[in-house]
């Protein structure tokens, strides 16, 4: 366990934030799908010295000196990343997910380019080109969606016809917020027809590619991957970009550096080293695996107790639901209520969704963090109760309070890795 007693010498207001955070996160459900908990080990490197220096360049090839360290925990990180995903290159210095995506529009796109993604409320990302980023500025973007919201299969006749008008650069797979498989081998051959770079942004589901319980574009014969590091991977915050091959690594490189950030982080960078270690392991194929059936267990009980869920189940670690059809309450009302409860989530846009993106119809939620404290099965329908019995004690000031201390207790028997129970 870390031991803060420098902090806490020298600055009890932030020490007091992280203990009331430990306290938050050992005591309370994390359903955020996106979130996870990272391991001592990958905690120690991050809280270390490598964040005293600066290594601008690559390993071999850096504009400092003093590099024997930072060379190395860079190089194993790459051999690492590409042994994982099966692929010639990867790019481990972007900061997050963001500047990832940024890298690589860069890195393949001229100004004026077209990229097709997948439209926001249907599950796409905010950098899939949504109106308000800045990237919209730079390049054209143009939207795929669902065909049919109750299966959540995507409209792949429109996607081509879109695709031979438009004439994108890229196709671009990838979602934060969307319970299903994307059929890569159809989004490849819509992008050999057109000429485009296959692109999957596969932020929340690394950690189930990783460990084989999901598909991996790259055998569907996709070009590059971008990821973040932090949700299902469960590794330090941070992205990556990986490359099919090697010729393309090339260009990525030169876009994350010099091209679009300086420095790179290096504690991150040795944690990712670490993080991918842990995830080479066999126990990680059993955890990718059981964050799916967590993840499916949950749809199937709620939706045995009426909930609608978007798409009507899940292949993945995230459930999104339909507040207003289920409850007659609000995405909002819903995050809070539970929030009450000492479980979270985040309110979420449905497809098309009528209402607006800070007082949204949905709720979205996943399995990556629940999983990793080793709740199994019998725990998701205690969980599913949990959130059943929250919503509807609604203004029950007294049952909401009781059914806090019921989760507070359930939560000790599954300590947070890196908090003591
Ligand atoms: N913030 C991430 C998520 O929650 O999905 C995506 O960037």
């Amino acid at each position: 366990m870390p031991i803060y007693d420098a902090l806490q010498a020298e600055d009890p207001a932030i020490y007091n934030a992280l203990m009331g955070e430990m306290d938050r996160q050992r005591d309370g459900v994390e359903l955020i799908p996106s979130e996870n908990y990272i391991s001592p080990a990958v905690m120690e490197v991050m809280a270390s010295v490598f964040n005293n220096k600066y290594s601008e360049g690559y390993p071999g090839k850096r504009y400092y000196g003093g590099q024997e360290y930072t060379d190395c925990v860079e190089s194993i990180a790459i051999e690492r990343a590409t042994k994982l995903f099966n692929c010639e290159h990867a790019n481990v210095q972007p900061h997050a997910g963001a500047p990832a995506n940024i890298g690589m529009y860069f890195a393949l796109l001229e100004p004026g380019d077209t990229v097709m993604g997948m439209d926001l409320s249907h599950g796409g990302h905010l950098t899939h080109g949504h109106p308000v980023t800045y990237i919209t500025k730079i390049f054209n973007f143009v939207r795929y969606k669902m065909k049919d919201v109750e299966t959540g299969e995507i409209d792949y006749d429109e996607m081509r016809e879109v695709a031979l008008r438009e004439k994108p650069k890229i196709i671009l797979a990838g979602f934060s917020a969307y319970p299903r498989e994307l059929d890569y081998a159809k989004m490849k051959a819509i992008a050999d027809e057109v000429g485009a770079y296959t692109v999957a942004d596969m932020a929340h589901i690394a950690g189930m590619i990783a460990g084989g319980a999901l598909r991996n574009p790259f055998d569907d014969g996709f070009d590059v991957i971008t990821t973040t590091t932090h949700k299902s991977l469960r590794g330090p915050r941070g992205g990556m970009i990986l490359c099919r091959e090697l010729a393309l690594g090339k260009k990525m490189d030169k876009s994350i550096f010099p091209g679009f950030q300086g420095g790179p982080i290096m504690q991150m960078v040795a944690a990712k080293a670490v993080a991918f270690g842990e995830a080479l392991k066999p126990e990680f194929k059993d955890y990718a695996h059981q964050i799916i059936k967590n993840s499916q267990r949950m749809a199937h009980r709620f939706m045995e107790n009426g909930a609608k869920l978007i798409t009507n189940g899940t292949d993945n670690h995230l459930m999104m639901i339909d507040c207003v059809k289920s409850w007659g309450i609000t995405g909002q009302e819903a995050e809070t209520l539970l929030d009450r409860v000492g479980i979270t989530l985040n309110k979420n846009m449905i497809a098309d969704d009528p209402r607006k993106p800070m007082d949204p119809s949905g709720i979205r939620f996943g399995t990556p963090a629940i999983t990793t404290r080793g709740m199994k099965e019998p725990e998701m329908d205690i969980l599913t109760d949990f959130m059943l019995r929250a919503i509807e004690a609604k203004e029950d000031n007294s049952a909401i309070e009781q059914l806090h201390s019921e989760v507070i207790e359930f939560c000790r028997g599954f300590p947070v890795p890196g908090i003591k129970a």
